[in-house]
């Protein structure tokens, strides 16, 4: 059911503490952490603690924590040093844009120079 934890899931591991990360910002609702697999010099996940399985999901069934994900990835950005320089949130959704992990996550991506389009 939306919301509820997916035995089978990575990200509700980390939000049960089960499988370790490297946590640079928690709220009520949310949890940031460092992508395992950085490609820029600030590369941090924002998730909420809730499953919904992509972004689009996430907005249609809980858009007030759609939103506190969005304030969040811009608190992290501004926690990051990289606010100044510009920044990337992204939402990959669905595989063939690259997404792996089916719990709704916005990357943070800054601390060097963002190409458009991007890959
Ligand atoms: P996406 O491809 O948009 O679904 O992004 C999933 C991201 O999750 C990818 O950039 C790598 C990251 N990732 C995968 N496994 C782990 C993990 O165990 N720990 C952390 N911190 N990040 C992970």
């Amino acid at each position: 059911m939306a919301g509820e934890p997916q035995d089978d899931c990575l990200f509700c591991k980390i939000v049960a503490g089960e499988v370790p990360a490297t946590v640079v910002r928690a709220s009520e609702t949310t949890l940031a952490f460092r992508d395992i697999n950085p490609q820029a010099p600030t590369h941090v996940l924002v998730i909420p603690k809730a499953h919904h399985a992509d972004a689009a999901a996430l907005a249609a069934e809980a858009p007030q924590l759609a939103a506190d994900v969005l304030r969040e990835a811009g608190e992290v950005a501004r926690q990051e040093g990289v606010e100044e320089g510009g920044y990337r949130i992204v939402f990959n959704t669905g595989a063939g844009a690259g997404q792996t992990v089916f719990h709704a996550h916005a990357h943070v991506l800054g601390g060097r120079g963002l190409t458009w389009p991007p890959g």
